[in-house]
């Protein structure tokens, strides 16, 4: 950890890993340590910085939930029963708490950015794109995404950030309650909605009000392999770099990869790292280098274990070329 160019940092613990649901649902608590198994095979939990998710604030949360939403949460964590949306969500014993740390966590990620501390960060269990602020939804409880672009906004006057999206299922939870912002920049390249849930992010839908024309809805058909993906990603770097965003957001849910057990999408891992090593190189040519991801879906244990340590070491190698770039210059 003594070296220098070292600045990646990882947001991992028990306190995210405890977010998950049992009984055979696909979002299981094993998750977390499928994916730290893995960096520790590759030997990448040496090379990252590390920190564990602090709670959100009940201020926080409510930047982008409602206050009687909130509360139903906290309800429904004493006493583990019931649903928090029509069937996807349970409620378990210390969801609030769980569910917080996530929203926490990415905040823990993006701080860290903003600090300078660390240049990239990454979150395995954040991404919950589906969130509403008056509900749960599709696995999602709170929505650290949303709440991540509010506190740039809030706690460090950044204006333009940008939202990008790779999970095989459309961020509707991000993507409507910016709907009207021109100045979050959204690129989603999903499968569509023919068979998928939640069946929104049709192309057409570019953004409402004075948002009209500024969002990237990319729907892929089922099958689609890592040739769809990169005519898809060009657009989005072409997006990104017309948009010139302050903040990068990278939602990276291995759900996209053949062989998820729920949806129907192609990707190698090779995307993924793909996105990340691109966004680090987009970030840096807008001169600040700053780029978190987000785990988001996979429920294939072996393809997110792959996947999210290919984002961690796109993120690694970003910095090793940015050490080499510097000591060039330096000579
Ligand atoms: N796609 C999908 C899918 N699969 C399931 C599911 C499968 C097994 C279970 F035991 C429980 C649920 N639900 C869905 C989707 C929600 C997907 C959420 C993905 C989350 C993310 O990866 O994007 C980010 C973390 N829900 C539905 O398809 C809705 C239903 C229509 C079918 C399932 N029943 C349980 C509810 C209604
Ligand atoms: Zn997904």
């Amino acid at each position: 950890m003594n070296d220098p160019t070292c600045r990646v940092l990882l947001v991992s613990g028990d306190e995210i890993a405890r977010y998950g649901f049992g009984d055979g649902h696909p979002f299981g608590t094993d998750r977390h340590e499928a994916f730290m198994r893995e960096l520790h095979k590759r030997g990448m939990d040496g090379r990252v910085l590390r920190a564990s998710a602090r709670p959100a604030t009940r201020e926080e949360l409510e930047w982008f939930h409602l206050a009687a939403y909130v509360d139903l949460v906290r309800e429904r964590s004493v006493t583990g029963h019931g649903y928090l949306d029509a069937g996807d969500t349970p409620a378990f014993r210390g969801v609030y708490e769980a569910a917080s740390h996530v929203v926490g966590g990415t905040l823990t990620a993006v701080e860290a950015v903003m600090a300078g501390t660390a240049r990239r960060a990454f979150i395995p269990i954040g991404g919950l794109h589906h969130a509403a602020p008056e509900r749960a939804a599709g696995f999602c409880v709170f929505n650290d995404c949303g709440v991540a672009v509010h506190y740039l906004r809030r706690k460090h006057q950044l204006k333009r950030i940008a939202y990008v999206d790779i999970d095989a299922h459309h961020g509707d939870g991000v993507f409507y309650a910016f709907e009207d912002d021109p100045d979050l920049l959204f690129a989603d390249l999903h499968e569509d909605g023919r068979y998928l849930y939640p069946g929104t992010g049709r192309a057409e839908e570019t953004g409402a009000g004075p948002a009209r024309g500024t969002k990237l809805n990319i729907p892929l058909a089922p099958g689609a392999e890592d040739d769809e993906f990169h005519l898809a990603w060009a657009r989005v770097e072409e997006y990104l770099l017309a948009g010139k965003p302050e903040f990068i957001l990278l939602q990276c849910g291995a759900d996209s990869l053949a062989g998820d057990p729920i949806t129907h999408l192609r990707f190698t891992e090779a995307a993924h790292a793909h996105a990340a090593a691109r966004l680090c190189v987009i970030a840096d040519e807008l001169g600040h280098g700053r780029v978190v991801g987000m785990g988001g879906g996979g429920y294939n244990r072996q393809n997110l274990a792959r996947a999210w340590t290919g984002v961690v070491g796109a993120f690694l190698d970003s910095q090793a070329q940015q050490g080499s770039v510097g000591e060039i210059a330096a000579r």
